[in-house]
């Protein structure tokens, strides 16, 4: 039989097995499918923990989610196509839910899916190469709870480790002598831990804006960001600021390039990820960083010298969960043979196609355009809808609200691409809500 590792049981993750179970359902028969996961449970970033490091079994934490993390994008614009919101929570609810609402809906489809025996928790999975000779991959990997390693051969392997969790850490003259606090935003757990001091983040992208806007919103008594290439240039709230890039620290004294000075208490650097993959060969290994269409994949999604090792999720992503699902749809019927894949200088061509397009990319609405399409080419060629241009719009929007207001775009509701109906506004502007827990925001 034939058999397809995925790894990573994270968003993507299920993508895959959701699109199995799919096919199953509507008569197909699958290949034997095995997940591997190192965490306990599923969910991948989205398992909130307090641990930074190293995890019980002495392997990276994972996840790199804070407390009191909201959606940053409308959910009507990661809704899955074949699982709306309306359905998971029984009514509307409001475009940005908190953390734990998102984690919820992921895990509600999987469990009506019935997946979870196919995945093996606390197995991380160490080495994967393939042979030419039996036309296999052979994975190793290693159960955390007993440390038995356990090696299997496989037709089929999908990575999907994410890419949001292995930090990118650059230096700076004199931060080795900086007496407080420094950590990297995949670190960072609790924005309470900065109260009333002065806080330097470094970096001008999501975590940058979240989490800048987080701590001053719990009580961080001022917040100056520093960017590298360009300023995010929202119109910030009282106490929050932007500087061009550090120049050199001389203990708790920070000079950045422009010739300005700032005594500062703690640094978080929100610069980044990096795309990490330890654990594949390295002729199998996508060298990547965090870009709209990554280099060597075919749809984004296939690795053009060996195309039955497949990725899902490697992209910068302003699309997610039902990315992820267009993805795995398409990667499930390469799989099952109902998608023939094209000769190899055909892949690359279609790829350099992308990427040509991708470097001519001037603004965020384009950026969006491009990933939309992107979606739209790969679920048209399979069983896999929503309403994409409804989406795209929706981000459109949200583009113009942050714009407008960086704390008050998640005030704002949108209409859903997969059941039309126009979430309500949430009652408590989101600069005010301290309180995120799911009792609180649904009201009940
Ligand atoms: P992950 O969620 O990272 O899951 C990967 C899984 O692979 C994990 O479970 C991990 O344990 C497992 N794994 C890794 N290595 C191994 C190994 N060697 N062996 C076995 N298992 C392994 N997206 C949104 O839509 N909305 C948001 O508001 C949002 N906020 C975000 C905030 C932060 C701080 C970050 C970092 C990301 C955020 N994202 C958000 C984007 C996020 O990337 C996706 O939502 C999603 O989690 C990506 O799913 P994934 O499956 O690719 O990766
Ligand atoms: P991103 O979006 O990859 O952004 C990384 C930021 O870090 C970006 O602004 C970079 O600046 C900056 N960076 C990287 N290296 C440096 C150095 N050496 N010095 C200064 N600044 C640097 O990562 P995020 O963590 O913000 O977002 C990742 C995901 O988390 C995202 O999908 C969200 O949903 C949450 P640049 O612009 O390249 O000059």
């Amino acid at each position: 039989m034939t058999r397809v590792a995925v790894i990573g049981a994270g968003p993507c993750g299920l993508s895959q097995l959701q699109a199995f179970r799919s096919a199953q359902k509507n008569g197909a028969e699958i290949p034997e499918v095995v997940c591997f996961d190192k965490q306990n449970d599923w969910g991948g970033l989205w398992n909130y923990t307090w641990r930074t490091g190293t995890d019980e079994y002495g392997e990276t934490a994972h996840s790199s989610m804070y407390r009191y993390l909201w959606s940053n994008g409308p959910k009507e614009c990661l809704e899955f196509g074949d699982y709306s919101f309306d359905e998971h929570f029984g009514r509307p609810i409001p475009s940005f839910p908190p953390r734990a609402l998102l984690r919820d809906y992921i895990i509600g489809r999987a469990v009506k899916s019935d997946v979870r025996d196919w995945v093996r928790f606390a197995h991380v999975v160490r080495d994967v190469s393939y042979s030419e000779a039996t036309a296999q991959f052979s994975l190793r990997a290693v159960n955390l709870v007993n440390q038995v390693d356990i090696e299997e051969t496989f037709d089929y392997v999908v990575v999907a480790t994410g890419h949001f969790s292995v930090p990118n850490v650059p230096s700076f003259e004199g931060i080795d002598r900086f007496p407080g606090r420094v950590i990297h935003g995949h670190e960072f757990r609790d924005a309470v831990e900065f109260r009333e001091q002065r806080l330097l983040i470094v970096g001008a992208s999501y975590s940058a804006e979240d989490i800048a806007l987080q701590c001053r919103k719990y009580g961080a008594a001022s917040v100056t960001c520093s960017y590298r290439t360009g300023a995010m240039g929202f119109d910030w709230p009282d106490g929050i600021e932007e500087l061009p890039l550090v120049d050199r620290f001389e203990d708790s004294t920070v000079y950045f390039s422009n010739g300005e000075i700032r005594e500062i208490d703690a640094v978080i650097l929100c610069t980044g990820y990096l795309h990490h993959f330890p654990f594949l060969s390295e002729d199998l290994r996508l060298l990547a960083h965090n870009r709209l269409y990554p280099g060597d994949l075919y749809k984004g999604v296939f690795w053009i010298n060996n195309p039955k090792l497949m990725y899902l999720g490697m992209q910068d992503q302003y699309y997610t969960f039902s990315m992820f699902d267009a993805q795995a749809w398409y990667a499930r019927d390469a799989m099952l043979g109902r998608i023939e894949l094209p000769a190899e200088s055909e892949m690359r061509a279609d790829s350099k196609t992308w990427q040509r397009r991708e470097k001519a990319l001037a603004d965020p609405i384009q950026d969006i355009d491009f990933q939309t399409d992107y979606c739209k080419d790969l679920s048209e060629s399979v069983d896999y809808s929503l309403d994409w241009d409804l989406a795209a719009e929706n981000f459109k929007h949200w583009e113009h609200h942050k714009e407008e207001s960086i704390v008050g775009y998640r005030n704002q509701a949108h209409p859903s691409p997969v059941t039309g109906t126009q979430a309500p506004i949430h009652h408590t502007s989101w600069w005010e809500a301290m309180d995120d827990s799911t009792e609180s925001f649904l009201g009940s």
